[in-house]
């Protein structure tokens, strides 16, 4: 039978909706559970569920999932792993979005969170959402494997600290309306999108048992896959689809950001999404495993449109 990445990617990303869906208790249980009475909490929970069901693509967590899964490693158990990455992702996409960050009114043609709920509810909700996520991390089930569950919490907030996701949007802002470089575009794209989905990868590596060797040439796959995503996001940007991602085309030219085609044209920009797309998929060659789902991955993304 032939492989679709289309469909393999809608399931995986059912499959996580499915796990997250049991993290947060809905408006009926909440009525009956101990959030009884206690209204504020529901808002709260309401807001977050908001926006970690307002329809992303998943790719977080279906990376880890993938990644498990080309090693021969147990998908079902690895699913809190892989919530875990999208609990961090949507807490940053709230964050990004309030007024003190980007200021965006839309989201996956959505209201930003804080548009419906508010920005001190927002500020909440994403700092819960934080918290939910190592409190889920916590949980992963791998009895007589402390050691590699510390790497695994070690791994996600490394990539979503200061030195990861949030030392990247630092960077971005600092480089707001300065004169551009190529260094300090590398760094913001590095940290602040592809450290998470580095982690992805690796955190899907150490749960399915990987050794050194494999770990290095699947977190090779995953940094350059995140080149590879950044750029092709900031060409979406520009080149007109911007409206599926939910918001304005340009916005991020508007929002005075440092992005590739900005620096280094359109030309050079689909030219280096397609080196970094590349060396992605070199480095699986030294893998001696079946990497067809994480090969369509990367070349599903290199053609995405939102
Ligand atoms: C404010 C703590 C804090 C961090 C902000 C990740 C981030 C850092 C900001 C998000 C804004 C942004 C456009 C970042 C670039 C990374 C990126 C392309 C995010 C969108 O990821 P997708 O395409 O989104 O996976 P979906 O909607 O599919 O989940």
């Amino acid at each position: 039978m032939s492989f679709v990445i289309e469909d393999y990617l809608k399931e995986a990303a059912c499959e996580v909706e499915q796990a997250m869906d049991k993290l947060l208790p809905s408006g009926k249980e909440r009525m009956f559970s101990r959030h009884a009475g206690l209204e504020s909490t529901g808002l709260l929970i309401e807001s977050m569920r908001y926006s970690l069901f307002a329809g992303g693509k998943r790719i977080r967590p279906i990376l880890a999932l993938a990644t498990v899964e080309t090693l021969g490693g147990n998908r079902q158990a690895a699913l809190p792993v892989a919530c875990s990455l999208e609990l961090i992702h949507t807490y940053s996409l709230i964050h990004d979005d309030l007024p003190a960050m980007d200021d965006d009114d839309f989201r996956r043609g959505k209201p930003t969170n804080h548009k419906v709920y508010g920005e001190a509810v927002a500020v909440l909700a994403g700092d819960a959402l934080l918290t939910l996520a190592f409190q889920v991390l916590s949980q992963v089930e791998m009895p007589q494997r402390e050691k590699e569950l510390l790497q695994l919490i070690r791994i996600l907030s490394d990539a979503s600290g200061y030195a990861g996701m949030i030392g990247g949007q630092m960077a971005d802002i600092q480089a707001e309306g300065k004169q551009p470089d190529p260094q300090t575009l590398e760094f913001i794209h590095r940290h602040k999108t592809g450290d998470l989905l580095r982690a992805a990868v690796q955190m899907g590596a150490v749960f399915a048992g990987a050794n050194e060797q494999e770990i290095l040439h699947l977190t090779l796959y995953a940094m350059n896959l995140g080149l590879a995503f950044q750029i092709q996001d900031d060409l979406l940007d520009v080149e007109g689809n911007a409206d599926q991602l939910g918001k304005s085309t340009g916005a991020d030219e508007a929002h005075g950001k440092l992005t590739y085609p900005s620096l280094f044209g359109l030309e050079e920009s689909h030219k280096k999404l397609n080196e970094t797309t590349q060396q992605a998929l070199s480095a699986l060659n030294h893998l001696p495993h079946d990497t067809t789902v994480l090969r369509e991955i990367a070349n599903y993304l290199l053609t995405r449109v939102n």
